[in-house]
């Protein structure tokens, strides 16, 4: 792709789009930046290179004038002045197709609505105990554009993919793309669940059968989309016994064909829950599929810590186990956090609400937990769509929640706070969220 005195609009001005322009700008692209908030920070080095910049409104006129649109994650498709573009002919891509256009490595490429980010960390210590030379990014937290900027020359790309970066693609094609689950999330975004789940099928539309599609064979979505993939398929599961693919036995199996068969063991793994077991055996299927050595691999899974704010053992205080799971941004990641708990449960959920259903909740929460403290925008609905499961109460903020929490717990219980909603309504970000939580569990133990 040529960008050299081409016009390009960047829309966006956070993580993505800062990069994105860096990039562009390095290309001799004359690089327009807009974001839809009047107060941005542009990196002076940038400000001054920038052909112009545009915030608190993305004029049509700027949109339609252009060679090129790159968009950030955050951006939808369906705003007006991105349809006026389209309509007379401007192309529109998002940033990780611009990259995928410069990558000079294979690409390893993880979705799902959850587990992704402790599949991608966990594939990137595996390629590390491998001693394999690899690039982590995508929506982990580096924009796959600053791979490309670096001028490094990785032996693989392993990249966390989410539905918004799918949705604007063209040409972006992963050598091995993994889809773990899909359940409700982002209908804040999306019209339907099926919208959602077309944009993260994206993740195999231009594979063809040189590349790998590894899918979880428990997932009835996933499945569903299996049928229309063209790559080989590679099925895991972690309740039946898969001939071919790679399955759980108290060890994990790996079959891809009568001379590739190996097996893992997760004796002493310190990643918990069945959830985990199916990013494990994901994780473990693509290293074996890259002919990663299997003791490098064992070696690996004994080690990997987990992630901060994903089922984070907090503190025990009185014999009551706290766990902060932040990033249990939705209502099937919560469960997934309910049921790798034993009762009894006191749950603190609640944040920003996505418009999605809750009562998938329902059962799960009669079965492990005895009181339910709900925060945030969402409290409302949440009361309405769950309280008549347990005790349940409302609390102005996080910190009243967590004291209430305390209050009614006794030695045994374990609090665990999994929103089960975004942060945006009363934090910066899931860690924000989860450091304050963090904070006041160590606060209630000093007053203990
Ligand atoms: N903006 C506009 N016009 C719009 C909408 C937004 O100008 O119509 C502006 C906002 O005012 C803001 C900027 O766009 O200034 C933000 O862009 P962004 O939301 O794309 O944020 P980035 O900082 O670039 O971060 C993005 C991902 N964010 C989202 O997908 C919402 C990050 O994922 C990702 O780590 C980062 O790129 C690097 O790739 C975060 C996330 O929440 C963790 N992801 C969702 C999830 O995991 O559920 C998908």
């Amino acid at each position: 792709m040529e960008l050299g005195e081409k016009k390009v609009l960047v829309v966006g001005c956070g993580k993505t789009g800062i990069s994105t322009t860096q990039f562009l700008l390095n290309q001799g692209a004359r690089v327009t930046l807009t974001d839809c908030r009047k107060k941005i920070t542009v990196p002076g080095d940038l400000s001054n290179r920038l052909a112009s910049i545009e915030a608190g409104e993305h004029k049509i006129e700027t949109f339609v004038n252009q060679d090129l649109i790159v968009l950030s994650p955050g951006v939808p498709l369906i705003i007006r002045p991105i349809i006026e573009a389209q309509a007379r002919g401007v192309e529109v891509i998002s940033e990780i197709e611009l990259a995928y256009k410069f990558l000079n490595a294979p690409l390893i490429a993880v979705t799902g609505t959850n587990g992704k980010t402790t599949t991608t960390s966990l594939l990137a210590h595996i390629f590390k105990v491998a001693e394999r030379d690899v690039f982590v990014g995508g929506n982990i937290g580096t924009p796959l554009i600053e791979y490309v900027s670096s001028g490094r020359k990785a032996e693989y790309v392993i990249a966390e993919i989410s539905s918004f970066q799918l949705e604007c693609i063209k040409d972006f094609r992963p050598h091995i793309s993994v889809l773990l689950n899909v359940t409700e999330d982002h209908l804040d975004r999306y019209p339907s669940f099926d919208d959602y789940m077309s944009a993260k099928t994206r993740i195999f539309l231009n594979q063809n059968e040189t590349d790998i599609a590894v899918l979880n064979f428990d997932d009835a979505h996933v499945k569903e989309i299996a049928r229309k993939i063209n790559s080989e398929l590679f099925f895991f599961s972690t309740k039946n016994y898969l001939g071919r693919g790679a399955y759980y036995n108290g060890k994990l199996q790996f079959c891809r064909g009568h001379n590739e068969k190996k097996s893992v063991s997760v004796m002493d793994v310190l990643l918990k829950g069945d959830h985990n077991r199916e990013n494990m055996l994901a994780a473990v299927s693509v290293g074996l599929l890259c002919k990663l050595p299997e003791n490098k691999i064992q070696k690996a899974l004994l080690t990997f810590t987990g992630l901060p704010h994903r089922m984070e053992f907090t503190d025990e205080i009185n014999g009551i186990s706290f766990f902060n799971d932040s990033k249990g941004t939705n209502v099937g990641a919560c469960i997934k956090s309910l049921e790798s708990l034993n009762p009894s449960v006191i749950l603190i959920a609640g944040g920003k609400d996505k418009g999605g259903s809750y009562l998938p909740l329902k059962k799960i929460i009669k079965k492990k937990v005895k009181a339910l403290i709900l925060i945030g925008e969402a409290k409302k609905r949440m009361a309405e769509e769950l309280g008549s499961e347990v005790p349940t109460f409302t609390a102005e903020s996080l910190d009243r929640a967590v004291k209430e929490s305390f209050c009614r717990a006794v030695s045994g219980d374990k609090v665990l706070f999994s929103p089960a909603c975004s942060s945006f309504d009363m934090f910066k970000n899931y860690e924000d969220r989860g450091e304050h939580f963090k904070s006041l569990v160590k606060n209630l133990k000093g007053l203990t």
